[in-house]
């Protein structure tokens, strides 16, 4: 099944969004793409960041801190929900950053009648899926990490909030957001930022959306992915990764091989703690 859209619905009114994981890579860059957008946007991190500016809401909180959370939720409209650990983690970080804490986030949200929440998922959620393989939305999932389990179970709380409670759900596979593709993996999954931005008007914003999956990436004719989903829903990406091909690839010769990371589309994430037979997964 590609995603459910209801037929009717209210286009939701975003007055006042939360942003979670404000003080991250990705959320640094959201603050400011997103208040022209979103005014009354309110900004959550563990850590404040060192940059706010007259004018920005922020709230300190800790995912992990239910009671935090739910304080946090009043009012709110609709959630960006970047929070939590970025990158492979030991179980107790990602226990409590990912999993623990978008528990919090969903159900606060629920308890406080939230319209939208765009759960920023990633490519670690599939990224045991060969180079050789393109995949659309509906392929079972593959995480190549503790990290890409967590992402998995976000997705899947997404989908329980969003049939259950009504609470309208986008998960945005994220590939690797950034002003221009580093390397020849990250040229595959490059995401433009103004394209996420496009991607989480989407999920705020668009008509009767009750749960959807998309990939996070800009246009690609080099993708592993079928984004079709998203195009289908609105999406029209500025990005395009072929404009950057023979910076990725120079920036690529500079980096050692290694049969597993280059195998799969998960990168060193798959090659990371690797204890299996390369051999035995390719003749699978
Ligand atoms: C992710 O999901 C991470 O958050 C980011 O730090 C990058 O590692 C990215 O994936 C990637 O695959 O390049």
């Amino acid at each position: 099944m590609n995603g459910v859209t209801a037929p009717i619905g209210q286009t939701p009114a975003m007055r006042r969004v939360l942003l979670t994981g404000a003080s991250g890579d990705i959320g640094t860059r959201l603050r400011k793409l997103l208040k022209p957008l979103y005014p009354e946007l309110i900004l959550s991190d563990i850590r404040k960041p060192d940059d706010l500016v007259r004018g920005e809401t922020f709230i300190q909180a800790d995912l992990a801190d239910a009671a935090a959370v739910h304080a946090m939720m009043k009012n709110i409209d609709g959630i960006v929900h970047l929070g939590g650990y970025s990158g492979e983690g030991s179980w107790d970080a990602i226990l409590n950053a990912n999993i623990i804490g978008a528990y919090n986030v969903f159900e606060a949200a629920r308890l406080a009648r939230v319209q939208r929440i765009v759960f920023a998922s990633s490519n670690h959620a599939v990224g045991f899926y060969p180079r050789s393989t393109t995949i659309g939305v509906d392929a079972h999932v593959l995480p190549d990490s503790r990290y890409g389990v967590s992402k998995v179970f976000g997705e899947a709380l997404a989908a329980l909030y969003a049939y259950k409670h009504g609470l309208g759900a986008l998960c945005i596979r994220i590939g690797n957001l950034n002003d221009h593709p580093i390397d020849e993996r990250r040229l595959a999954i490059w995401l433009n930022p103004d394209d996420l931005v496009s991607l989480i008007r989407i999920g705020l914003e668009r008509q009767g959306l009750v749960y959807e999956i998309v990939y996070g990436m800009s246009d690609n004719a080099r993708a592993w992915w079928d984004n079709a989903r998203a195009y289908e829903l609105g999406y029209q990406p500025k990005g395009r990764a072929g404009d950057h091909v023979e910076r990725a690839m120079a920036a690529q010769r500079g980096i050692a091989p290694n049969p597993v990371a280059d195998a799969f589309q998960g990168g060193a994430f798959c090659s990371d703690q690797f204890s299996f037979d390369l051999a035995k997964i390719k003749s699978n």
